[in-house]
């Protein structure tokens, strides 16, 4: 009896992991990332034990999420520090809240940063906020179910190739290894750290929090390939439908991941551009200023017109508020898409090109290459039968370059009448008459109708 038991386990087990790969075979890539793509932007989460200091270690005021190691902190000192996290005023519905109110739909939370410090309940490693800090609750539990709850995607963000916490993490020329308490770099076994701590966790992220739609890995370092591989299968078989960015390492990966910059140009590949709200500093710094609302309306349009996505960072304090300073720009930005999101969400790309600029054939850029110069009068974005003009610079006419379909009517987006506006329509291309006055001075959509 016992070994017939033991067989239909067995047999109940195989059939399971058998329907995972399949269904993982099933879903490809275009179909994981159909809603990414739809969803366009989304809200990045750096928050740690980091956050508690603000940017601030011993009289310097220049610190964020690497505050372990551009403070030169030794380990002792600063897990020492890490077990004072206590974010009591964190709410996971409120920053869901203000994810939302802000139009973004989807939220990637850093679980664990180069600190090594987890900020979820880790049972394979005790430096976790539920067994090291004063916290004790496991705030990546709140978050996901208040995503879950609130109809927006959940992601986590892990970093792979750095962690100033464990002795095995070795970097190329060891430029970004902790060589105060480890300085032997030549003795650092990544795959050491990997098996003991990288899979366990990803394993914990991919198993103790529901649904998980997005993995976004950072710095690979010197992960292998055959290490790059077994996380994306474990992720495949665990989480079929989470999608995963090009940081796993090794060229793998569903979409790649410029980093405080705009592509020139469109790309077919999926692309996301990660941006802070603040001036540079992902990790809360209360010194640091914040690029104004104009500025991030316009990225996130230049973005989704070269068809990319815009995850805009926030960076909580370490009592677990979301600066005020980043809630009005993302108030604003959810405003501005209360009227213009039919112009943002599952957009395609703009037919054209020109507007966004041009390549210099005098000036070169700090690599010697000609500089691209951006041109910030107009982009377009279109949906089926719909052309999108988001007019930066108003005159009282504009002209965009010819369409093979015929316009039927023009009118702005943001006018509840929708009333038509004059336009002239020949093999030169299309002039449209416009009010005196822009209706929003950032960005005004213009709706060309096709046949
Ligand atoms: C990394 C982290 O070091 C940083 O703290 C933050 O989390 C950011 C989102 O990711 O920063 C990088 C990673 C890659 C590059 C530059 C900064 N890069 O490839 O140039």
């Amino acid at each position: 009896m016992k070994k017939l038991l033991c067989y239909l386990t067995l047999l109940g087990l195989s059939a399971f992991a058998l329907n995972s790969v399949a269904l993982a075979n099933k879903i490809n890539s275009d179909d994981r990332l159909e809603w990414w793509k739809d969803a366009r932007f989304g809200m990045f989460i750096h928050w740690g034990a980091y956050s508690k200091a603000g940017g601030e270690w011993k009289g310097t005021t220049d610190h964020g999420e690497w505050l372990q190691f551009s403070a030169k902190i030794p380990v002792a000192e600063y897990s020492e520090f890490a077990k004072g996290f206590n974010p009591v005023d964190f709410d996971a519905k409120e920053w869901v809240a203000i994810a939302k109110t802000a139009g973004m739909k989807y939220l990637v939370i850093t679980t664990k940063h180069h600190d090594g410090f987890a900020i979820f309940d880790s049972p394979s490693n005790e430096y976790n906020i539920v067994d090291w800090s004063e916290f004790g609750r496991d705030p990546i539990k709140e978050l996901s179910d208040a995503c879950h709850e609130g109809g927006i995607r959940f992601g986590v963000y892990y970093s792979l190739g750095r962690d100033w916490h464990d002795p095995d993490v070795p970097t190329k020329n060891g430029a970004r290894s902790n060589l105060i308490d480890y300085p032997d770099e030549e003795s650092k076994d990544f795959s050491k750290y990997f098996e003991r701590k990288v899979k366990p966790q990803v394993r914990e992220l991919l198993t103790q929090y529901g649904q998980l739609d997005i993995i976004w890995f950072d710095t690979p370092g010197l992960i292998t390939k055959e290490q790059s591989m077994e996380l994306r299968d474990m992720i495949r078989e665990l989480q079929p439908q989470c999608i995963i960015n090009n940081r796993i390492g090794n060229g793998m990966g569903d979409y790649g991941t410029p980093e405080q910059k705009i592509p020139s140009g469109k790309d077919i590949e999926p692309w996301e551009t990660c941006m802070t709200v603040s001036e540079r500093i992902w990790g809360y710094n209360k010194y640091v200023g914040y690029r104004e609302s104009e500025t991030l309306i316009r990225n996130l349009i230049d973005i989704s017109s070269k068809g990319g996505n815009y995850l805009l960072n926030v960076g909580p304090t370490g009592e677990g508020i979301i600066p005020e300073e980043s809630v009005e720009r993302l108030n604003a930005m959810g405003e501005w898409l209360d009227i213009n999101g039919e112009a943002i969400y599952a957009c395609g790309p703009t037919p054209f090109g020109p507007e966004v600029g041009h390549y210099s054939d005098t000036e070169l850029d700090k690599y010697g290459n000609p500089k691209f110069i951006s041109e910030w009068k107009w982009r377009a974005t279109t949906q089926p039968g719909k052309l999108f003009i988001h007019v930066f610079e108003w005159a009282n006419e504009l002209r965009i370059p010819a369409i093979e379909k015929s316009v039927e009517n023009v009118n702005l987006l943001g006018d509840p009448d929708r009333k038509a506006l004059s336009f002239d329509q020949s093999s030169e291309g299309i002039q449209i008459f416009l009010p005196e006055a822009a209706p929003d001075e950032i960005a005004t959509v213009i709706c060309i109708q096709t046949n």
